[in-house]
């Protein structure tokens, strides 16, 4: 089968299981198999083999998508827009290398490859992950945004000190030309040295002529919602958009105590907000403007916006969301390293991680309620690693509350560094007949320009997930629903693989593993076109 023109798939599907449909729809047929585990008081396991056939159906229309940054003026929401623009009007510039092209490294859905198969000589064949299946081109991205901060998004790159002077310059023309829309600021929620930040907010009130100091209505916050989805409706029906994804990439907040009748179920939610309650903070405002528009939301930070309300709110209006915090430098090699580790058989015992960092990010997480957002989504990471190997760490051993390895999270702000973050990790094990290994790691993470791919990739897999749509089908080929599929379930916990403290469906535990995750991502591409999920078994070169 090759691929046929009357698609825009680029990678022929396995026609098996797949067709087109007569509007574009790629049609797939797909068995699921699992297999139930269960144990008895005595550990004796049993196993139960499962099949569920489901049929999916992808729109292969690319449509038109618009980005909403919230933090627009901050280091990634500004390097965004710079990648997005440099990469568009192919703009090279110097640095002390030499000449260098735009690209998207560090993207995987535009610089990574998923393996398709073997050659005739039994040899891997990789292709870029985005020849797969259609996805959006982030230089097609319209992009705007919310901040606190009125500077234009030109003196925003200047201010950020992440990208090469040279490409700055010849970014300026372009980028001064975006201003960030009006924001909320509710002080409390994020640390008090942003207040001088706070100058282009929609819920500022006049100034005190005596002191001329600024202060800001928070008794509105229905007002506030009314406001976000307006500017979401107008940047959509102005830019003639088929769907607009908000991204929360603005400061830390401090989490939010989760209080019955406040923040509990969606129709609490909605009348704590009009109560203008003091625990509903301005990520909470933006993510239920997002969820009412239907519009995606997502979180790339680590507070904890998705309260069981919102989840709520996003399940009855069909509206996808996704969270929480960026997983970029430290964290994602930490989840591969502990990995290997407790795979390997070797037992981590502790893991110390220290980060200093000089941008208005690391400012913000120096006021202590910031910083424990980003140290319980730190903390997080490497939690169904040690649950899957209860050799090394046997449940029983672990005292109520207690941990299994002692990890901790530690952030200093030194200005001196600036967006060049420096990471250093210990990891302290425990080999074979009482040896001990230790590994120590030091990692500069620019940060902005890891962090940015990732916020790439989080809205292109958002977009193709609002195109995927799915029914069950019985065993006698019965379809569940026969004129209609249903969308993913809204939290989209297929985004773990970019997220530090993956955000899932109720009664779930998150998967941290990185591995895994992008193994769900590779799979779900392959069951799509028609292919088998990936295994390593290699039994042409194996087995004779
Ligand atoms: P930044 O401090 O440079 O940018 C944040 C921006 O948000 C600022 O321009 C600020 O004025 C704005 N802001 C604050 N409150 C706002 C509100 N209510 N509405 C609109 N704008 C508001 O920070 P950066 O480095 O861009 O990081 C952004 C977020 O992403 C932080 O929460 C950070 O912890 C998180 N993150 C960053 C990673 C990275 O590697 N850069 C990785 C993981 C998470
Ligand atoms: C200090 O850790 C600042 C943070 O915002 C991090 O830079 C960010 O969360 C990225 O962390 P990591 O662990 O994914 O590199």
């Amino acid at each position: 089968m090759t691929a046929t023109q009357s698609t825009n798939l680029k990678i022929p599907f396995n026609p098996e299981f797949c067709s087109i449909s007569s509007n574009n729809e790629l049609i797939s047929n797909f068995t699921y198999k699992n297999t139930i585990v269960t144990k008895d008081s005595n550990d004796n396991v049993s196993i139960k083999p499962i099949e569920q056939n489901y049929k999916f159906k992808l729109n292969l229309k690319v449509p038109k998508v618009g980005i909403m940054l919230v933090g627009f003026g901050g280091n990634n929401g500004s390097t965004f827009l710079a990648a997005t623009l440099a990469n568009k009007h192919n703009i090279s510039f110097y640095n002390k290398e030499g000449l260098q092209q735009p690209n998207y490294l560090g993207s995987m859905t535009q610089s990574s490859t998923i393996k398709l198969g073997i050659d005739s000589k039994g040899n891997d064949v990789f292709v870029p992950f985005n020849s797969v299946l259609p996805l959006v081109n982030p230089n097609d991205l319209v992009v705007t945004g919310w901040d606190i901060n009125s500077a234009n998004l030109a003196e925003c790159i200047e201010r950020s000190q992440v990208l090469e002077y040279d490409l700055q310059t010849k970014l300026k023309p372009l980028m001064k030309e975006y201003t960030p829309l009006k924001s909320i600021y509710y002080p409390d929620f994020i640390a008090m040295n942003q207040y001088d930040r706070a100058n282009n907010c929609s819920n500022e009130i006049p100034s005190d002529v005596q002191t001329g100091k600024r202060s800001y209505d928070i008794n509105n916050k229905w007002n506030d919602v009314e406001k976000i989805r307006n500017d979401i409706r107008t940047f959509k029906a102005e830019n003639q958009l088929d769907n607009v994804i908000v991204l929360w990439t603005a400061n830390t907040e401090r989490c939010v105590p989760i209080i019955e009748g406040i923040n509990d179920t969606k129709e609490n939610i909605i009348k704590a907000i009009k109560e203008n309650h003091e625990e509903i903070a301005p990520s909470t405002v933006f993510a239920a403007a997002a969820i009412l528009e239907k519009t995606p939301y997502i979180n790339g930070s680590p507070q904890n916006t998705f309260v069981p309300g919102l989840v709520e709110l996003a399940e009855a209006n069909d509206s996808l969301i996704a969270g929480d915090d960026f997983k970029s430098g430290q964290t994602k090699i930490k989840s591969v390293l502990t990995q290997y580790l407790v795979d390997a058989g070797i037992k981590p015992l502790s893991i110390a991680s220290y980060n200093h960092l000089g941008n208005n990010d690391g400012l913000n997480l120096s006021s202590q309620r910031q910083f424990r957002s980003k140290e319980i989504s730190k903390s997080s990471v490497i939690d169904d690693c040690i649950d899957s190997n209860d050799i090394l760490y046997p449940k029983e051993t672990i005292v109520e509350g207690g941990k299994a390895v002692d990890h901790c999270i530690v952030i200093k702000y030194m200005k001196a560094v600036g967006d060049s973050k420096v990471a250093m990790d210990e990891y302290y094990s425990e080999l074979m007949l009482g040896g001990h290994n230790r590994i120590s790691l030091h990692n500069v993470c620019e940060d902005s320009l890891l962090a940015t791919p990732l916020i790439i990739d989080l809205v292109i897999m958002t977009e193709f997930f609002s195109r995927l749509t799915y029914k069950k089908v019985d065993e006698n080929g019965k379809e569940e629903n026969v004129d209609s599929y249903d969308n993913v379930y809204p939290v989209l916990a297929f985004l773990s693989y970019w997220l530090k403290a993956p955000l899932t469906r109720k009664g779930f535990k998150p998967i941290n593993s990185l591995n895994r995750q992008r193994q769900a991502l590779e799979n779900l591409f392959r069951l799509l076109i028609g292919l088998p999920a990936n295994d390593e078994l290699r039994f042409e070169e194996r087995l004779l």
